[in-house]
């Protein structure tokens, strides 16, 4: 089995190779990511000298190189993409390039090389937000973001590209994805390493907000399964189960962390922020998934991961890091004085 894992030096691709050389011995993986300032050659250092791995620095935009390593693969699973729903609010033109152009490139070179078989690895956000009850597969697409309509074009590129074509594409919509060598942008990692630090947690709105929350591995097993066994054609919810308000979480770490509650600073909500998102994973499961993780636990060994593993995350915060964090949160950090100055000048 040889496989072109694309973003395999992010939070979830990373988790997925090391996943994929530790569970089939004889596959084969070259991962090909950009290095954005999501992508960190730390996140796979512990296999960087498998030989059944290879890593190349490049863009899935471009034709040349996708094209010049579709040649040599069996199999597609796409995981490179811009993340970030707060970052998509303020630059959506990176989200576009990569989600959907990206996305273009990939499938039009899977068609050349006649590739087996793509794995699109996409969010339960396309769908937008639900008050109650569960997405299911068949429900329309209302993305709320430009990160979640970029997923939803590349997405439906892809079914376009199954149904004119016959490409052999598979998607997946995983839901909230927390674990180790996650960026620490998101609200779990950005948190837990606050916390750390005793500087305040920005918790958006009135804090109540809800996330399904799926582990790390139990995403990659879902992606594993839907790699072998998943019907072209077909898209596949992938939930953890575990429907938690923002405020849960945010209690959750600092009660794990033994941190007070007087860390927690309410700040403007994000634009567009959908309420609740949920999914029925009845298809999935009907191909022998489960999610093996419970939340409580999955959380008590994450939370102690990013504590021992400083190395890890101190350098990230830092540089450009620093310049987004001012850009996202300085107007909703600052002080009643610093309120008061800014007002004045
Ligand atoms: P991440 O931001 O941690 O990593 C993205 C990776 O893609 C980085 O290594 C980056 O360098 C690379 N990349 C970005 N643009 C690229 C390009 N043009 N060419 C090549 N590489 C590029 O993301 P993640 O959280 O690991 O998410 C991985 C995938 O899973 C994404 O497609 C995302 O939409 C999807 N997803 C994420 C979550 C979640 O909660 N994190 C949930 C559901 C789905
Ligand atoms: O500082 C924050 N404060 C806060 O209250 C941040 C960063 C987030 N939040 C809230 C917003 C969301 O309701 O926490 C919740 C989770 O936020 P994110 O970690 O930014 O994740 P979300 O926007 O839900 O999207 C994530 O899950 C689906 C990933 O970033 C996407 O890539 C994935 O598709």
């Amino acid at each position: 089995m040889r496989i072109l894992v694309t973003g395999g030096a992010g939070f979830i691709g990373s988790n997925f190779v090391r996943y994929m050389l530790d569970k089939h011995a004889h596959c084969r993986i070259i991962n090909l990511d950009k290095l954005t300032y999501a992508g960190n050659p730390d996140n796979l250092r512990d296999i960087e000298n498998d030989p059944r791995y290879r890593f190349v620095k490049g863009d899935i935009a471009d034709v040349s190189i996708v094209g010049s390593l579709m040649a040599n693969v069996d199999i597609v699973v796409n995981f490179a993409a811009e993340t970030h729903v707060d970052r998509s609010i303020h630059e959506p033109g990176g989200f576009i390039q990569t989600d959907v152009v990206g996305i273009y490139v990939i499938l039009e070179e899977a068609r050349k090389h006649k590739t087996r078989k793509i794995v699109l690895v996409s969010t339960d956000e396309v769908y937008g937000s639900i008050e109650k009850g569960s997405f299911t597969e068949q429900d329309r697409l209302s993305p709320s973001s430009p990160y979640s309509a970029s997923k939803a074009g590349g997405e439906l590129l892809a079914l376009a590209y199954y149904r004119t074509f016959g490409l052999p594409v598979c998607i997946t919509r995983g839901s909230n994805t927390y674990g180790p060598y996650q960026y620490p942008e998101k609200v779990i990692p950005l948190f837990v390493t606050n916390a750390l630090d005793d500087i305040p947690l920005p918790l958006y709105g009135d804090g109540l907000n809800v996330r399904d929350w799926l582990h790390a591995l139990d995403h990659c097993s879902a992606i594993d399964l839907v790699l072998h066994e998943g019907v072209p054609g077909e898209v596949y919810n992938v939930g953890g189960g575990n429907e938690r308000t923002n405020i849960q979480i945010t209690h959750m770490i600092l009660d794990l962390l033994n941190k007070p509650r007087t860390l927690i600073k309410a700040v403007p909500d994000r634009l567009g922020h959908d309420r609740r998102y949920s999914i029925d994973c009845a298809k999935i499961k009907r191909l022998g998934w489960r999610p093996e993780q419970t939340f409580e636990e999955g959380m008590r060994a994450t939370v102690d991961w990013y504590a021992k593993n400083e190395w890890w995350w101190r350098k990230l915060k830092s540089g450009e890091y620093l310049d987004y964090y001012k850009k996202q949160y300085a107007t909703g950090l600052e002080s009643d004085s610093e309120r008061q100055q800014r007002e004045n000048e």
